[in-house]
């Protein structure tokens, strides 16, 4: 079985998550989604997401590519997760380009095209959140 790894927000779930996820899944048969927690995305990443870290996991675990959904606490845990559930491939969009082939002594790492016209800070800005 091969096992694909993710890691991100998926807040306002929209379809570029979902075109990254179906892509993702499509790389092998099983995916592991690492959900950053609220917590991770506000000490880490200034980001303040609309959705809870509870919220978006069932959302996620609700997407038939996505078979297994853990907690991002950090940045430091993709070396041990690979490990730990055996990930053959490490996925990520391209706006990531090359900052995680330190993972490469590992997995394969694999960039994919992000879904250009649409974004979570776009959802907000075209409905003046
Ligand atoms: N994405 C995409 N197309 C979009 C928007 C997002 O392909 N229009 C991809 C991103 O490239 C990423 C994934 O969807 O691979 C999740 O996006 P975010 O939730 O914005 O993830 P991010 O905040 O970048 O967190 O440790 C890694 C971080 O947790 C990534």
């Amino acid at each position: 079985m091969k096992k694909i790894i993710t890691y991100g927000t998926f807040d306002l779930l929209h379809y570029g998550h979902i075109n990254l996820l179906k892509r993702a899944k499509a790389l092998g048969d099983y995916l592991i989604v690492a959900l950053s927690t609220d917590e991770f995305n506000w000490n880490e990443k200034q980001k303040r997401c609309y959705f809870s870290y509870d919220e978006r996991k069932s959302l996620l675990e609700s997407i038939r590519f996505v078979d297994l959904v853990i907690p991002e606490t950090n940045w430091e845990q993709k070396m041990t997760d690979v490990d730990e559930f055996k990930v053959d491939t490490f996925v990520m969009g391209d706006d990531w380009e090359g900052k995680f082939d330190f993972l490469k002594e590992k997995c394969e790492v694999v960039y994919l095209p992000r879904t250009p016209e649409i974004s979570t800070t776009k959802i907000k800005s075209d409905l003046k959140i």
